[in-house]
């Protein structure tokens, strides 16, 4: 499937400096920031700078350098969260199934508290 990226929606509008963020970390492809809405003590989204509408996009379209500086930097604000110790959760919705609502690709990093089962029963 060809995926249309809007250009509109609210994390280009970030990468654009339109709006703000906290930033977690900065990398040359990549950008992570503190989610607005946490569900979980550490809430982190970390985003490629490039326009991809989401996973699958990505990996099937993004430079080995964009992939390589966007799996790098998972790693890293893994680190810097201290995720190791107790486990986290990384999410990334994709579409109308996936629930996703911003169309900019997308990993939620969660830690800090017992996190439950991956889905609940439709
Ligand atoms: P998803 O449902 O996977 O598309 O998650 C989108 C996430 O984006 C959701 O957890 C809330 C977060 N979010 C929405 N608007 C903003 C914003 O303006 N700033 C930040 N930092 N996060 C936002």
């Amino acid at each position: 499937m060809a995926y249309a990226y809007d250009d509109q929606n609210i994390f280009a509008k970030i990468l654009r400096g339109e709006i703000p963020n906290t930033t977690v970390l900065e990398t040359e492809h990549t950008l992570a920031f503190r989610d607005l809405y946490p569900q979980a003590p550490s809430h982190v989204l970390v985003i490629p700078k490039g326009p991809y509408v989401c996973y699958d996009h990505f990996a099937q379209e993004a430079t080995d350098a964009e992939i390589v500086d966007y799996t790098r930097a998972i790693g890293k604000v893994c680190e810097l969260e201290g995720v190791a110790t107790d486990g986290f959760r990384m999410i990334s919705n994709a579409g109308e199934h996936g629930v996703q609502e911003v169309p900019h690709l997308h990993v939620h990093i969660l830690s800090g508290r017992p996190l439950g089962r991956m889905l609940a029963k439709a």
